[in-house]
Formats: C-alpha cells, sequence, structure tokens
C-alpha cells in the first residue's frame, strides 16, 4: 500500500499561491525569471550583472515595505488587540525576513468584522467604530431600553421593590421602599429622561418617608448602596449643592436630601448598636434596632461598602456623625491580618475579627476592594492624608490579587482571578464570579486615577505597578468578555470554572460551539443563571474612559444585544435567565433593581460623550452612583 499522501505537496503549495497576494515587482520578477529573455542574460556577464542588480532591488524592495493586503485583517487587529506584544524589534526584522523567503498564506476571503453574524444569533451592525453617529444611535438604544424597563416596572410593580415581569406583579425583595423607583432615578437623570424623573421623582417625595418610618428588617448594606446612595446622587444631579433644581424636574433637591438623612439616621444604629466598630448587618427601620445576621456574621464586603454614601451624606448635611462611624470600619479593617493585603470574606460584629480563611473577591469579598480605593478617591487623592492608608491597603491587596489569584487557562491564555477557600495554605480554585467582573475597571481606575492612560503617562504618573495593574485590568476585561461570548444566548452565567493545568472538567461548556475559548471556560448546570448584572459593561465603561480603545464600546454593544434579543419580555420589562447556554434561554421572572440602577446606566455612558460624569470628578459607588469627588469637610 502506497504511503503517498492523497495530493501533492505541489497542490497545497499552488493553492496557498493562489490566494496570496503578488505585488508588482513579483509580477515583473516572475514574469522576467520565467521569460525566454532571462536565459539570454544570464548568458552574458553584462546581463548577469544586470540580473543581480534587479534581484537585489526587488528584495530591498520587500523588505522595507509592508506587503501584507491591506484588505485582510483579523478581528483582533480591528479592535487593536495586540498579540505578542513583547515582540522586540529584532524579532520583528526577523519576521519579515522570513516573510520573504516564506510569506504566510493568504486567508480565504471573508466579511470585514462588524458585518459577521455571531453564531449565538446576535446580529453586528455594518460599523465603522470610531464614527460618532454610531454611537449616538446605539446610545439612544439604551434610552430606550431603559423607558422599556421603566415603563414595566411602573405598570406592574410601582412601588415595590423589584418588578416580576413574567407574572406581571411586583415585589418587596429589599425591604419594600421602593428599591428600583430610587434606583433608576439617577439613571433618568443622567439620560435626560424628564418624565422618568418627574415620575419617581414624585414617588420619593410622597411615600418614601412614610416607608421609612414604618417599614422592618432591611439589609444595611443593600439598602445604603441602593437607596441612601441613590438619593445622595440624585440630590447632586439636579443640583441639591447649588441650592436649586438643574433636573427640570422631579421635586426641590432638599427632598432628596431630607429622604437620605432620615434614612441614614436609622442604618446609624447598626454602628451603634454592635459592640465593634463592625456593623450588624440589618436594621428595623421603624424602630431603629440593629441586629446581626443568623449565625452572627457580617460579610466583609457589605460592612466595608458604606463609606462613599455615609462621607457625603456628612459633608452634604454638615453632620459629621455619618462618615465617622462608617470609618471608624476602615480603620479597624486596617488593624487585622491579613494575607497580602487580601481578606477572608466573613467577619464577626462581636469580637471584630475575620472569620474562616476563605479569599474570595466574588461575593462577600468585591466591594472591599473596591472602596479602598474609592473612598481613597473621594477624599481627593493628595489633599487628605489621614486616609492614604487605604490607598496602600489597595496596593497590597492588588500584589496580593496578582501573586496568589491570578492564574491563566489552558488551552488558550485566558487570564483569570480565582479563590482561596480555605485560606493561603489550601488549594487554588479556579472559580470566578461574575461579579469579579468589576476588578478591571476598579484596576485601571487605580492606576491612572480616573485621567486616560494618555494624560497619566503625559504626567509622568504610572508607575510600573500601575502598568502592571492596567495590563490585568484588560486582561481581565477580555476574560469577562469570553465568558459572555462563549454562551449560546451571548450572556454570562453566574459563575465560570476555569480550565488549568491542574484542573479539568468535562461537558460543561457554553453551548457555543464556535467560540475559540469553548475549552478553556467551563460552566457548571448549577451556575448558567445570569441576573442582568453590570460589572462586566461597568469594566467596559471605566476601560473605555480611560484606554479609548473602541473595542470596549464595541463589546459593550454586543452585551447590549443579547440582552435586548433574549431578557426582554413582551408585555413589559426585562427578565433574568436561568440559563445562558439553551436556546431560548428560560426565564427567571425579575428584573433585578441593578439593571436600570447600574447595567443600563454603564452602557448609556460607554457609548456617549467621555465628558459626561468624568471619572476624575466623580467616583460611582458600588451600585453605579456617582457622587462628586473632593468633599467639603
Ligand atoms: C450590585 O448590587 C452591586 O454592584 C454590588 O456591589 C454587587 N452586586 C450587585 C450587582 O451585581
Amino acid at each position: 500500500m502506497s504511503n503517498s499522501l492523497p495530493y501533492s505537496r505541489k497542490d497545497v503549495d499552488y493553492d496557498n499561491a493562489k490566494f496570496r497576494h503578488r505585488s508588482f515587482f513579483k509580477v515583473i520578477t516572475q514574469s522576467f525569471l520565467t521569460s525566454n529573455r532571462k536565459r539570454d542574460c544570464i548568458s552574458c556577464s553584462t546581463g548577469k550583472f544586470l540580473f543581480l542588480i534587479l534581484i537585489f532591488g526587488v528584495a530591498y524592495l520587500m523588505l522595507t515595505h509592508d506587503t501584507i493586503p491591506s484588505r485582510v485583517v483579523s478581528r483582533d487587529q480591528v479592535f487593536g488587540i495586540r498579540k505578542n506584544e513583547d515582540n522586540n524589534s529584532s524579532t520583528h526584522d526577523a519576521g519579515r525576513l522570513k516573510k520573504f523567503w516564506r510569506r504566510a498564506p493568504r486567508l480565504p476571503p471573508q466579511l470585514p468584522p462588524d458585518t459577521k453574524v455571531s453564531t449565538n444569533g446576535i446580529n453586528h451592525v455594518p460599523a465603522t467604530l470610531d464614527d460618532k453617529s454610531l454611537w449616538i444611535t446605539r446610545q439612544q438604544k439604551v434610552k430606550e431600553a431603559f423607558t422599556y424597563a421603566w415603563s414595566g416596572y411602573k405598570k406592574y410593580a410601582m412601588g415595590y421593590d423589584e418588578l416580576m415581569p413574567v407574572s406581571q406583579r411586583g415585589i418587596d425583595g429589599l425591604g419594600g421602599l421602593g428599591a428600583t423607583v430610587v434606583d433608576a432615578l439617577d439613571t433618568a437623570m443622567i439620560m435626560g429622561i424628564d418624565e422618568v424623573v418627574a415620575e419617581a421623582g414624585s414617588w420619593v417625595e410622597e411615600h418614601l418617608a412614610q416607608r421609612i418610618s414604618e417599614k422592618g428588617q432591611v439589609n444595611l448594606f443593600e439598602t445604603t448602596i441602593r437607596v441612601l446612595g441613590g438619593l445622595l446622587s440624585a440630590y447632586h444631579l439636579s443640583g441639591g449643592e447649588k441650592g436649586m433644581n438643574i433636573s427640570h424636574a422631579g421635586p426641590n433637591p432638599s427632598v432628596y436630601l431630607e429622604t437620605a438623612k432620615n434614612l441614614g439616621d436609622r442604618l446609624l444604629s447598626a454602628f451603634t448598636s454592635s459592640p465593634t466598630p463592625i456593623p450588624f448587618s440589618d436594621v428595623v427601620l421603624h424602630d431603629s434596632s440593629a441586629h446581626p445576621a443568623p449565625g452572627g456574621l457580617s460579610s466583609t464586603s457589605e460592612v466595608s461598602t458604606l463609606q462613599l454614601e455615609f462621607n457625603y451624606l456628612s459633608s452634604v448635611s454638615g453632620d459629621p456623625k455619618y462618615g465617622m462611624e462608617a470609618m471608624k470600619v476602615m480603620e479597624h479593617i486596617k488593624s487585622l491580618p491579613k494575607i497580602e493585603g487580601l481578606v477572608p470574606i466573613y467577619i464577626s460584629p462581636d469580637s471584630g475579627q475575620f472569620i474562616g480563611q476563605n479569599i474570595r473577591l466574588g461575593s462577600r469579598g468585591d466591594s472591599y476592594y473596591e472602596y479602598l480605593l474609592k473612598v481613597w478617591l473621594q477624599s481627593g487623592t493628595s489633599s487628605d492624608k489621614n486616609i492614604s492608608y487605604l490607598y496602600d491597603m489597595y496596593k497590597e491587596a492588588m500584589n496580593g490579587v496578582r501573586h496568589r489569584l491570578v492564574q491563566k487557562t489552558v488551552p488558550n491564555g485566558l487570564v483569570f482571578v480565582g479563590e482561596l477557600p480555605a485560606g493561603k495554605d489550601g488549594a487554588f480554585s479556579p472559580k470566578m464570579d461574575h461579579l469579579v467582573c468589576f476588578l478591571p475597571g476598579t484596576l485601571a481606575l487605580g492606576a491612572t486615577k480616573g485621567l486616560t492612560r494618555k494624560q497619566a503617562m503625559a504626567n509622568n504618573m504610572l508607575n510600573s505597578e500601575d502598568l502592571e495593574n492596567l495590563k490585568l485590568a484588560e486582561d481581565l476585561a477580555k476574560t469577562c468578555y469570553e465568558m459572555y461570548s462563549v454562551t449560546s444566548t451571548g450572556l454570562a452565567p453566574e459563575i465560570a470554572y476555569f480550565h488549568t493545568k491542574e484542573f479539568s472538567e468535562q461537558g460543561h461548556d457554553g453551548g457555543n460551539k464556535s467560540s475559540e475559548y469553548m475549552h478553556d471556560i467551563i460552566i457548571r448546570p448549577a451556575d448558567r443563571h445570569n441576573l442582568l448584572r453590570p460589572e462586566t459593561v461597568e469594566s467596559f465603561f471605566v476601560l473605555y474612559r480611560i484606554t479609548e480603545d473602541l473595542k470596549y464600546r464595541e463589546w459593550g454593544w454586543q452585551i447590549f444585544e443579547a440582552f435586548e434579543k433574549y431578557t426582554k419580555i413582551e408585555t413589559g420589562g426585562y427578565s433574568s435567565l436561568d440559563d445562558v447556554t439553551v436556546i431560548p434561554p428560560p426565564k427567571r421572572d425579575k428584573m433585578e433593581t441593578f439593571f436600570l440602577g447600574e447595567t443600563l446606566k454603564y452602557l448609556y455612558l460607554l457609548f456617549g460623550d467621555i465628558s459626561h460624569i468624568p471619572l476624575d470628578k466623580f467616583v460611582f459607588n458600588t451600585e453605579a452612583h456617582p457622587i462628586p469627588i473632593n468633599l467639603k469637610k
């Protein structure tokens, strides 16, 4: 039996040559080399000399001109994704030489990337990504989505915490303070939708004070970030500090501040009832009593994600008590032992100590790291020396993240942040909650302090640690994007595991068989839900502002389209999903308040003018409510 291949080597070379671009010089040389004149010329010495000059001339031109056809551009090149970034110039030159001797085969003709139809069925509108009008149109689509979400909520659930869009009713999952109204209010202000500002603002004016005085148990953290944060940012954006209503709709801004003070006074009992500076997790609003969570422990992220809001309340009310209580938490945590800045996810209000070993940047850990940076930024960075310990804690923690939690997947080297469920001496778990996708944005913000990368470089502000953090931010943002791309719906699961050298698990892919990262990302059946969370688009927003790289806008648009396609409910509102890996995805029947408060707000700002709510003048609380930097003391 013959061992020969069913095709000859020549055929392959021919096929490759067929698709290869041939320059004008090459055509001339080749016809010269193959013509009879070649033989005539080579037989005489002048001819030999001329022939040599011609060969050298052609070689020179090929080495000094980029002869790769400009129309054949990979998707990564379009989005500015740099591969082999570490290549130095000598390898570059070597590459040119290689190209000269053996040119890469031209790929078969393909559509430009933005005319592709993705495998999860979401159409990508043909786009020149730097076309301003494209982003105006896309921003308008987000505004329409917000109006649609609000109308559904208003129709079926006005005054309830959340909308159940499939059942077409409301539910009080957060204590009954109309959380969607307050979470959505400043988004409507930012989008300039006066009608919604008027509706939400009037509801606050007419109902919220009464609810606050009558309602029972609420969670300190959730109520602070959504309701207190929402009221305070509405106060600022509507012109409260200027003593006027600049939002042209809704009540006098003082209503927001008075309601915030009323709420803040009751929430303070969580701090003052605790025997240590660590607050209890729950407050009963009507009698201002506070209680630990069942089991007695508070989440580390919850006790350390109150300070932006309480500090700002002190600043605008002129009463220092709010900020003082909240900052005692940070001062106390500063004194506790840590693992390279990393902390366990539970803390006891009784002993004031961390409990357990579990370290992660996902649920119960996440915004601890976010607020270390943002509370420091809020104080106006260099101006307040008393607070610089927070920035030191942040930097130490990010070094700890890089050293202990960052790994790469096999086969394709995606960078992810895993967990240490049994502490520093226990095994590494390659698990990453979608919640961790806040980290790229925080890392980028921490590197440039809200300036663009260009500005920060020009001002010589970036040290090597900042650059490393910025690089990690970009790598992680890519991973977060791929957590969406890898599923059939184009929407991320709540939790992903990653295939590493030590860890693999078969049979749990995201359903998008054509994803390059199908074998890198593992999605277990219990983790396939999507709650309309904001973290990934939040990071795209921050990274776009800082790097000015349009790929973040484009990625955000793809995610928005997937939300539109799979989570929009015909009768009104948007719904969380039970399973992002199947089409059609089963609905979970809940529109979380942060879809209006965060997800749509960040998408709107991502597509909009970069001077709108600038990152060096505002910090966004963890629920995306912007709070101005540099407080009045
Ligand atoms: C929001 O309530 C906040 O962003 C919080 O910090 C984490 N979880 C949700 C959104 O996913």
